[in-house]
Formats: C-alpha cells, structure tokens, sequence
C-alpha cells in the first residue's frame, strides 16, 4: 500500500479495509495531519472500462459545481501527478476525500427512508439539464432485464447441476413471474420512458446521514449512467422497505412495513414529482417488481454459477440471497394488493 500511498503523496498514519459493497474494495486512510480519504480499487474484471467511470464523475462533479455549488459531492482526489484514476501492479485505485456521515445497512425508521429516497430524487433533478448523451455507459445491459433472464435460463442450461436441482422450487418461481420481464419491455419501449441521469444502487448504505438522521450526500457513483427511473426507486424498494438485508436467511423475517412505503414515495416524488412523466409516475409501483424480481434472478444465477460474480462467504450465500428476495418479492406483491 505504501507505493499508492506514495502516488497520492500521503503521509499516512493508519488505514482499514472496509466492508463496503460487493463489487471494489475500499479502506479509509487517515494521514499524519489527520485527512481523512477513502482509497479504492475498481474491480476491473466486472467494469471493464474504468476511465468511463472517472470521466462520469467528472463530469458530474464539474457540472453541480457550476450548476448547484451547494450539492455535496463526492469529488476525486488527484495523485501527485494530477490522475483521479492510476493503474498500479494490476490494479485500478481512485480516491475520494471523506465525508464524514453516517451510514446503515438497514433502515431503522420510515424516516430515513423519505430522506434517502429524497437524496437520490435530488441527485437525478439535480443533474436533469445535464445533456443525458454526454454520461458514458459503465456497464452495458446492467439493469437489461430482458438479458438477466436470458443470463438465467444458459445457467440453468449450463450451471452446476447439483445446485440446479436444488434450487428447482426458487426456479420455478421465478420462471412463473415472468411477466416482469415483458411489463418491462412495454415500459422501455414507451417514448415517455425517459433516459436520465440514474443511480442504478440507491440501497440505503449508499447514503451518508449526519447525527440529525438528515441525508447529507449519495455516494458510490460507479454506476451512475443513462437509465430509468424504475431501477432508482426499484432498489429502494428493494432495500428500504423490509426491515432485513438481503443476507437474512430466516425469511419469516422478510417483512414489508407499509409505513416506510409512503415515506419512500414522498421523499422520492418531493425531488421528482414534477419531473416524471406521467408514463413513468403509473409505474411507481412496478419499479420495485422489477428490481426485487431482478436482483432475486441476479443472485439465483449467480449461485448456479458457482457464485462466480458475487462471490460468496459461505456455501450457499447467493442461494439465501435469492430466496430472500424472492420471499421480499413475495411481501412487496401483497402490499400493492
Ligand atoms: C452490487 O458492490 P455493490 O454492493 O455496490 C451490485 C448491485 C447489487 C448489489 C447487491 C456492479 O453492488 O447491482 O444490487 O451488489 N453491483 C454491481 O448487494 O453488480
Ligand atoms: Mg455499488
């Protein structure tokens, strides 16, 4: 670590590995004169094109500061020789400087749900002048749908055949809801399904809380790109409304509070109410169908895979995680009934 620490000409004092996403891996780094950064390395195998992620930020970052200087924002810090992205021993590292906030793994109360929803809502109206052509696509088909499905019926094709014939009542399942994915192709294919600057991982970890529980900044931008807002609100359907993360296995546990919904709705439409189609606003619902259903084929394929994209800690894990969402799919149906 002391050749990056070098590169960014820190004096470094101490530095964790944090437990931050599934995806790269981040540490905090605090120097002698106590700044605080987090340090990260872009796993490159799954964004393939780095840079595309660093100009978004950019970009992004140059624009808030003309357009809305007030917006926080996690701007990236340059290495010595001026780079916001460096290519070191096989690895792609980039910095930010911290900001100090808090941040939860699951949601305590409905009002942290209105403020998160409220803080991405904010970040897409933030940025809707923003020429939408001009963000580069960091992971092509990310939220396609119609190509997760595809993804999941080779693995059942070519997946590992113990876990496959293990799996066979999730499967099943999820093959039966299949309509999901023809609701979202009819809701592409409409014109006032708009592209706009989207999120595509609005989970609730990914927002930073000061002590008041106000939301005060979104981060984890690597996946920011032209999308729609149904993966936005679908994933904070997805991970704000149960009172459990995904790693639950007890799926007694996997309950919807109808509380947080309307608290998700209002923090969401008070930044995007004026600003969604009509089109789009008829679909609110189906937002966290569609990501629920999604993530839930996500982790089913990957465990039949061999877990070879999310990996896992345990034997199994995708599994859980798959069948957790799929009883959260479950509970989400029912309080649209
Ligand atoms: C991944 O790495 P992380 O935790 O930010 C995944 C998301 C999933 C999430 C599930 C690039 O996000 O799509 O919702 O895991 N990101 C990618 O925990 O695949
Ligand atoms: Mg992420």
């Amino acid at each position: 670590m002391q050749a990056i620490f070098d590169i960014y000409n820190w004096n470094v004092d101490r530095f964790e590995r944090i437990d931050q996403g599934l995806i790269n891996t981040t540490f905090i780094v605090i120097t002698k004169e106590g700044q605080e950064y987090i340090l990260q390395t872009v796993n490159h195998l799954i964004f393939k094109d780095p840079s595309a992620i660093d100009q978004n930020i950019q970009l992004i970052g140059k624009y808030l500061q003309e357009h809305a200087p007030g917006f926080l924002f996690t701007h990236l810090v340059p290495t010595k020789k001026g780079d916001t992205l460096t290519f070191y021993e096989g690895k792609y590292y980039r910095a930010f400087a911290k900001i100090n906030g808090q941040s939860y793994d699951v949601l305590e109360n409905p009002l942290l749900a209105k403020a998160a929803a409220n803080a991405f809502g904010q970040f897409t109206a933030a940025l809707v002048n923003l020429p939408i052509q001009q963000l580069k696509i960091t992971l092509p088909d990310f939220h396609n749908l119609s190509l997760r499905y595809t993804q999941f019926e080779t693995a059942l094709t070519n997946g590992d055949t113990n876990r496959i014939n293990e799996s066979k009542i999730a499967i099943e399942y999820l093959q039966s809801q299949q309509d999901v994915v023809k609701r979202y192709e009819t809701f592409i294919a409409n014109k006032d399904a708009k592209l706009r600057v989207t999120h595509h991982d609005t989970k609730i970890s990914n927002v930073l809380f000061d002590k008041q529980e106000k939301a005060i900044c979104v981060i984890d931008l690597d996946t920011v790109m032209p999308g729609y807002f149904i993966s936005d609100v679908g994933d904070m359907c997805r991970t704000y409304l149960p009172n459990v993360s995904e790693e639950e296995a007890n799926l007694d546990l996997v309950q919807i509070d109808k509380g947080r919904w309307t608290a998700l709705k209002e923090g969401y439409l008070n930044a995007m109410g004026n600003i969604l189609t009509s089109f789009e606003l008829a679909h609110f619902e189906f937002a966290g169908e569609f990501m629920i259903y999604m993530q839930a084929l996500r982790f089913l394929t990957d465990h039949l895979n061999l877990d070879t994209y999310y990996g896992a800690k345990y034997n199994g894990q995708n599994y859980v995680r798959a069948i957790n969402q799929i009883a959260l799919l479950k509970a989400y149906s029912k309080i649209l009934q």
